[in-house]
């Protein structure tokens, strides 16, 4: 792994006073200098337990987080908040079809009770798995809050995946219950959900019972007979109140398939005490969320994102959730800041490879909008480039909002490596260094840490509370000063302790001699002026070069003079050996559901090998012309 040019030295920005005045967490906050075990407990503390957790973690090398401690997580994100917030709005909801919907909190607990008393009726008991297959509807909220109720597992899957891949997750889950919709809009035409939920439903071998949520239609008019009625069910419970079930700290909570953006899908079960104390705290301490914001993450709720930032952490925290079910850019390009400008969003938090189309449509949109509101900008999914970082802020932070850029995965649960908006200096293009209680290092391929500026692996050195299951389990199996967790991410770490990500291993490019993070060659060609977005690939048929796909700013095929400008800059600040056999110009990367570029899928066009699973993709139609112009190249 030797060899790779790093990234030098990053400016530095300051959170704004102003910003650090009403900060959650600021300087004097005793936890930001605390030991791993005083932040844990401060973390435990933001949830309201039946019988609270004597410390973190036990005396002995056993990883379980809270390990004594009793909760639920529906009561945590519905029944606390009551008393004093009953009528606060939990859930600002936007439908692709222009609907608007709004839940106070009592609202939302009577139908999560309604839905838990309905699905009680339909036989699910505690520790069964719900599988939801539905679009960013307050139902699928409902349905998750309800079976984390009675304790429940629920197996959120992309409403856009074909019914293989919803087949698969029921059948490796052995769900016996799938809950539904008849059907939804995707850039202005309806989807017909439940023949495809009815083919994945068939496909099993053993029953799944089908609820269906009437979304296009309230009376769902092509219902057979097997299948249940969302709205007559719960309709039969009207008013019930159910118990919340009393759950052990380290119970499951959910389960969750890795995106499978680079690879085979694997499936994740996150705690209820761990997950819930990890992604409260960070919602908190990261994105500043406070229980007067609207926090507003413009992501998918089946990715892990939307699991712990739309759902989770800002009911759990009181605070009132946007959720947005349509296109970025429908019916028009300025849709994102409209929303904010009409719902005053607060806390922002979403996808980078979104910022960086958003860069790409222009800043007339931003600037055609009030976004005053705005407090704090996050993001999240791959690694950011600075000049993206600094049009973000600039564009649509107003110059000065502090911008968070967070490193996490599924498996981690939570938040993990970010600065803290209202403590540290950020420097755009690196994400920053571990929160206060998380132990980081980049290690070698022997597991040895590399001096700062040597690229490595970032490992993470000592458990968490969000941790998946296995991870807690491997961790427990292992001595505690032996165990770290290795991810796939190629990153390097500076004297501050921050880390700049250069991208997964398995997308590494080999140029010449050189082994290349993608993060690292794409920065430098998005640094040119006229381009939005770039994705590299390496591609192997073509005797190993790199291909580098661009999209211009607006959308315009490149020409010549940019393609030598492009060239120019990446061998200026790269090296020579830093150049790509073929610059391609495409209108749009392929990007998978939660925004990632499928980078796997553009060396396997560049290679014409087959393109393996691709049912991730959120915008299939433009493979078809990345393939032309790929021939052309
Ligand atoms: C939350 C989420 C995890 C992978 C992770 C890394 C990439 C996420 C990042 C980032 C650079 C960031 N990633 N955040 N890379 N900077 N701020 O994305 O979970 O879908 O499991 O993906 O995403 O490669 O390993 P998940």
């Amino acid at each position: 792994m030797s060899g790779e040019h790093t990234p030098g030295r990053r400016d530095t920005v300051s959170p704004p006073a102003s910003f650090v005045e009403q900060a959650n967490v600021s300087p004097s906050n005793s936890v930001v200098d605390a030991e791993s075990h005083a932040v844990w407990e401060r973390a435990a503390e933001l949830l309201t337990w039946e019988t609270p957790p004597d410390q973190p973690l036990p005396d002995d090398d056993t990883v379980e987080w809270y390990a004594d401690g009793t909760l639920n997580a529906a009561a945590n994100c519905l029944d606390r908040h009551l008393e004093t917030r009953k009528n606060r709005v939990a859930i600002r909801w936007e439908g692709a079809d222009g609907d608007t919907r709004l839940y106070t909190y009592l609202d939302l607990h009577r139908e999560v009770n309604e839905a838990a008393a309905a699905l009680r009726e339909l036989g699910v008991e505690t520790g069964d798995v719900v599988t939801c297959y539905l679009p960013v509807i307050p139902e699928l909220v409902v349905t998750m809050l309800a079976c984390a109720r009675i304790g429940a597992l629920h197996n959120v899957v992309f409403a856009g995946f074909s019914a293989d891949e919803l087949a698969t997750r029921l059948d490796r889950t052995e769900s016996g219950y799938l809950v539904t919709c008849d059907g939804y809009y995707r850039r202005g035409s309806a989807v017909n959900q439940l023949t495809t939920a009815d083919t994945a439903r068939m496909s099993v071998d053993h029953d799944v019972e089908p609820v269906v949520v009437g979304r296009l239609d309230d009376d769902a008019v092509y219902l057979g007979e097997e299948h249940r009625r969302y709205e007559t069910l719960l309709d039969a419970h009207r008013n019930e109140t159910v118990e919340p079930v009393s759950r052990a700290a380290t119970d499951p909570l959910f389960v969750i398939y890795t995106s499978g953006t680079t690879g085979e899908p694997s499936r994740v079960t996150h705690t209820t005490g761990g997950y819930l104390a990890h992604v409260a705290w960070t919602g908190h301490s990261v994105l500043d969320i406070k229980p007067d914001d609207t926090h507003w993450c413009a992501a998918d709720v089946a990715w892990i994102t939307g699991h712990s930032y739309m759902v989770y952490a800002p009911l759990a925290l009181g605070a009132t959730t946007l959720l947005y079910e349509g296109a970025p850019d429908q019916p028009e390009k300025d849709r994102m800041w409209q929303l904010v400008e009409r719902h005053r969003v607060d806390t922002f938090y979403t996808a980078s490879t979104a910022v960086r189309a958003f860069m790409k449509w222009g800043e007339t949109h931003p600037e055609s909008h009030n976004l005053s509101s705005l407090r704090l900008l996050g993001m999240v999914g791959e690694p950011i480039d600075p000049r993206t970082w600094n049009w973000h802020r600039n564009h649509v932070g107003g110059g000065d909002t502090p911008v968070v850029d967070t490193w996490w995965q599924t498996e981690t649960g939570g938040i993990l490596v970010s600065t803290l908006p209202g403590v540290d200096d950020m420097k755009p293009g690196s994400a920053g260094p571990a929160l206060p209680g998380v132990d980081i290092a980049v290690i070698d391929e022997e597991g040895e840490p590399v001096a700062p500026g040597e690229s490595g692996y970032l490992a993470v050195t000592s458990p968490w509370p969000g941790m998946s299951q296995s991870l807690a389990a491997e961790a427990s199996g292992a001595n505690a000063d032996d165990w770290y967790y290795v991810t796939s991410d190629r990153a390097v770490i500076d004297e501050d302790g921050y880390v700049t990500f250069l991208g997964r291993e398995d997308d590494t490019v080999t140029v010449g001699n050189t082994a290349f993070g993608p993060a690292t060659l794409e920065s430098a060609i998005i640094d040119v002026n006229g381009v939005a977005e770039a994705a590299v690939v390496e591609a192997n048929e073509r005797g190993g070069t790199a291909l580098a796909y661009v999209c211009t700013k607006h959308g315009k095929s490149g020409d010549e003079q940019l393609r030598d400008r492009i060239e120019h800059h990446v061998s200026e600040r790269l090296g020579p050996t830093a150049r790509f056999g073929a610059i391609v110009f495409i209108p749009e990367l392929p990007k998978t559901h939660s925004g990632k570029i499928m980078r796997r899928l553009l060396g396997a066009i560049a290679d014409g090998d087959s393109y393996g699973d691709t049912s991730a993709l959120r915008n299939p139609e433009t493979v078809g012309e990345i393939e032309t112009v790929t021939r052309d190249e």
